[in-house]
């Protein structure tokens, strides 16, 4: 409620007290705070520039302090009537100013809303060679402006490949092979935040003539993996529990042709594996339940169908049944088949934002010399390219994950 100020000389009977700074004898107001912030919108982190210079005092009196609340940190005051202050995160705020003038009067409280909008969309894992011409593990926010803070996770003269987030995006796990390993592929698991050294850790056995490569890590805990066993002449998805004892449970056994080009995805729920098999001589994407039972063929089509994404009811893949590698996305009961993206380019790796808003991929005009893209899940809207080449080498395998969890 406004309150008013009456001072009457007759009343105090003090007749022509002079009152310093203030009008004598006539009905004072308290001050009015008015307040500006400037910008009121903007990404993490935003600096805002509050002004209050158009608050007034009644007449003849002055301000002679600003009270500050910034909705954000501690409330302070100043003697002039601007201040600065930074949003680190993302979020709405409401910024408050009360001046008081030179009778210590309060005005009422004056407030701007200012809306600070999330700047890092997350973080992705990728492979780069872009240090020394191995391929290595790299992890980096993913901001409205492109990557930052890069970091990298691996460093030895093997070969990194093929990361993939946990649930929830704390852990990663990836594919390589060391020395230990007589060239053969196993699965390590990290969490890039532990800030004890480098934490990786291997969770697959070392069997000779075996390797376990390009894993997908399903919302039962598990990691499923592609394997190629050459001392049984197969290949197929096998799945390994990170925490248990290294036990591997081969789900989809065939008999082995090339490489298997691209990892399982599991159905949001868990209950289904989506895999990729040249069984069929051109390559097709199956579904089958968790456990490798009741396979069905979803793509079926001569071309090669391969990577795929599971992203709620629908999955993502790569296919070059119009000549070259395109990204498709088709619904999971092998309806509603669509193209994504078309350019005379190859686009091989394929991953999704934590929303479904954005796909991210690998692309290059001939593969030399891969960089990652983002899109408009729907195909809309102008690429983002993330990497560039030069300096930065040869960037694929990219992974997109929530962003790091704050402390
Ligand atoms: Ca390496
Ligand atoms: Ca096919
Ligand atoms: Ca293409």
């Amino acid at each position: 409620m406004k309150r008013r100020t009456f001072l009457k000389g007759s009343a105090l009977g003090l007749g022509a007290l002079i009152i310093p700074g203030c009008a004598d004898f006539v009905e004072l107001e308290e001050p009015i705070a008015r307040l500006t912030a400037t910008p009121s919108k903007g990404v993490a982190p935003l600096e805002v520039i509050l002004d209050g210079k158009n608050s007034s005092a009644s007449e003849d009196c002055f301000i002679t302090k600003y009270e500050w609340n910034p909705g954000y940190g501690n409330k302070y005051s100043t003697l002039g009537s601007q201040t600065t202050c930074t949003y680190p995160y993302p979020g709405e705020y409401k910024a408050k100013l009360v001046v008081v003038d030179n009778k210590n009067r309060r005005s009422s409280e004056a407030s701007e809303t200012i809306i600070v909008d999330e700047n890092v969309l997350g973080r992705i894992a990728f492979c780069s060679n872009r240090d020394q011409g191995t391929g290595e593990l790299y992890l980096a926010e993913i901001t409205k402006n492109g990557l930052d803070n890069i970091q990298k996770l691996t460093d030895n003269i093997n070969n990194d490949i093929s990361p993939a987030w946990s649930p929830g995006g704390k852990d990663l796990v990836w594919s390589a092979n060391r020395p230990t390993s007589d060239g053969w592929f196993a699965l390590y698991v990290v969490d890039p935040d532990e800030t004890e050294g480098n934490d990786e850790r291997r969770i697959t056995p070392f069997i000779d003539n075996f390797s376990a490569y390009k894993p997908t890590w399903c919302v039962d805990g598990k990691i499923y993996f592609n394997f190629r066993d050459r001392n049984s002449g197969t290949q197929g998805i096998a799945r390994v529990d990170p925490n248990g004892n290294g036990d591997i449970e081969k789900i989809i056994e065939e008999q082995f042709h090339n490489w298997l080009s691209g990892r399982p995805a599991c159905s949001p729920d868990g209950s289904k594996i989506a895999f990729v098999t040249d069984r069929d001589v051109n390559t097709e994407i199956y579904i089958a339940n968790i456990d490798g039972t009741e396979e069905w063929n979803l793509t079926n089509h001569p071309a090669n169908d391969r990577v795929p994404i599971w992203y709620g009811d629908e999955l993502f893949f790569i296919s070059d049944r119009d000549g070259t590698p395109d990204i498709w996305a088709i619904n999971s009961n092998g309806g509603g088949l669509r193209k994504i993206l078309e350019n005379s380019g190859i686009e091989t790796d394929l991953g999704i934002s934590p929303n479904g808003s954005k796909i991210i991929f690998a692309h290059d005009i001939d593969m030399s010399n891969p960089q990652i893209y983002t899109i408009n899940a729907d195909g809309t809207g102008e690429w983002t390219q993330l990497t560039f080449g030069g300096a930065e080498g040869a960037n694929c395998y990219p992974v997109w994950g929530p962003p790091k969890v704050k402390n």
